[in-house]
């Protein structure tokens, strides 16, 4: 087994480089030159205090106003990638997961050949454990409550992955919140949802799921800000959800300022009553200091609005990059205060394993799941159901 020690004496530079990796994919194309679009904050308005009156935010964040552009400019929507309507809840979780589940049971299978749970059997388990993505401390956890009370008794194949659900269930429990969307008191304004994450993760298809889940679910009135404003093809993405939802965009031109784009969207939703508010964000910047600034600078300028804002900040992690989603929670609870998540591409991922692991070292409470790309596949995140899929278990 291998085991990863922290370098120590990291120099700044590896520390940036460190960062750059965990926040560009090496998939990513290159960074389009930033023309048009500087999102350093102008020094003077990061040095100040903030000013108490809006009319000066407004004049701070030196921005001309353009018309917002509503649903109805989007393109039209060819419904192709819309899977929603294929079989229930719990078969599209147990589908979604399938890659994740046959990796994890073969594995079992091929180990499992004796009948006694002995300490090699042990060792082979705790391997595929970190194999499957969980991480090394949470398989070492799970494999030592397993040998409790098992240690050199016969045990089977489907008992072991009826304990292992149960402890990965328990692990899972605490983390499993829905996102509870409270308006506050009436005429205060809508509930705030910041989402970020790094570019690709799905944040915009997320802020969709979200949309329609919030409105057709709950009954709420929605509206949604592109506050990614560094590509135009990121505005018009988020036009084609807000078209297929019905929940009106507030949207500026490209290289608009983001905190600008939050601050009207804001503005707008209090003022026609909106129930939630969601706020998209880049997720490729030049660097993370860029990045930083940015989100920093959206939630400072919301802020001065009301003190409670965003109410939660969604971070959106894609569950094909394993282990590198830990990194990424990691920096960005650096730059922002990360109250929830939300994982996607469970279904395209033999990588389930992964939020096992970020729920026993972090804590973080994971709001759902996205298991495809249609507008309805996203679900809550249930501890006992995603660790009985996850072991190949039907429900109990
Ligand atoms: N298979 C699958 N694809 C997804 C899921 N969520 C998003 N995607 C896809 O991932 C790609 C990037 O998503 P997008 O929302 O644009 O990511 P963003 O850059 O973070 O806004 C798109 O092609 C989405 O359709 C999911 O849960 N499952
Ligand atoms: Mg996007």
């Amino acid at each position: 087994m291998v085991f990863w020690r922290k370098k120590k004496n990291i120099t700044t530079q590896e520390r940036d480089e460190h960062d750059e990796r965990i926040l560009h994919r090496p998939s990513d194309p290159a960074l389009e030159p930033p023309t048009e679009y500087d999102s350093t904050i102008d020094p003077d308005f990061a040095q100040h205090e903030l000013c108490e009156d809006e009319a000066e935010i407004l004049e701070e964040l030196d921005e001309t106003p353009v018309p917002e552009r509503s649903a109805s400019d989007a393109p039209e929507d060819d419904g192709e990638d819309d899977h929603s309507s294929e079989g229930g809840w719990l078969s599209r979780l147990s589908a979604g997961l399938s890659k994740s589940t046959h990796r994890m049971t073969s594995g079992l299978a091929d180990i499992v050949t004796k009948k006694k749970l002995d300490q090699e059997m042990l060792d082979q388990l705790e391997e595929l454990l970190i194999e499957a993505d969980l991480g090394p401390k949470t398989a070492a956890r799970l494999v030592e409550e397993l040998s409790k009370g098992r240690f050199g008794k016969d045990i089977s194949d489907e008992e072991i992955r009826e304990a292992l659900a149960q402890s990965i269930a328990a692990i899972l429990a605490p983390v499993a919140q829905p996102l509870v969307t409270q308006k506050p008191a009436s005429g205060a304004g809508p509930y705030v949802v910041l989402v970020c994450g790094v570019n690709g993760v799905g944040k915009t298809t997320t802020i969709g799921k979200l949309a329609e889940n919030l409105k057709k679910m709950q009954g709420l009135s929605v509206m949604m800000a592109a506050g990614d404003t560094f590509r135009a093809a990121a505005t018009e993405q988020l036009q084609i959800w807000a078209k297929r939802t019905g929940a009106p965009l507030i949207a500026k031109e490209t290289g608009a300022d983001a905190a600008a784009v939050a601050y009207e969207a804001y503005g707008q939703a209090k003022e026609k009553g909106a129930d939630v508010l969601l706020i998209d964000t880049a997720g490729r910047l030049q660097n993370k200091k860029n990045l930083m600034e940015e989100l920093q600078k959206i939630v400072r300028v919301l802020k001065k609005q009301d003190e409670a804002l965003p109410h939660s900040v969604i971070l959106v992690l894609d569950a094909t990059m394993g282990q590198n989603a830990f990194s990424q929670l990691e920096t960005f609870k650096e730059m922002v205060d990360v109250t929830g998540l939300v994982v996607t591409k469970l279904d395209g991922s033999a990588k389930g394993g992964v939020l096992v692991g970020l729920a026993d070292r972090f804590g973080v409470p994971v709001h759902a799941i996205g298991v495809g790309e249609g507008v309805r596949d996203m679900q809550p995140f249930s501890a006992d159901h995603y660790a009985r899929s996850l072991l190949g278990l039907g429900e109990r």
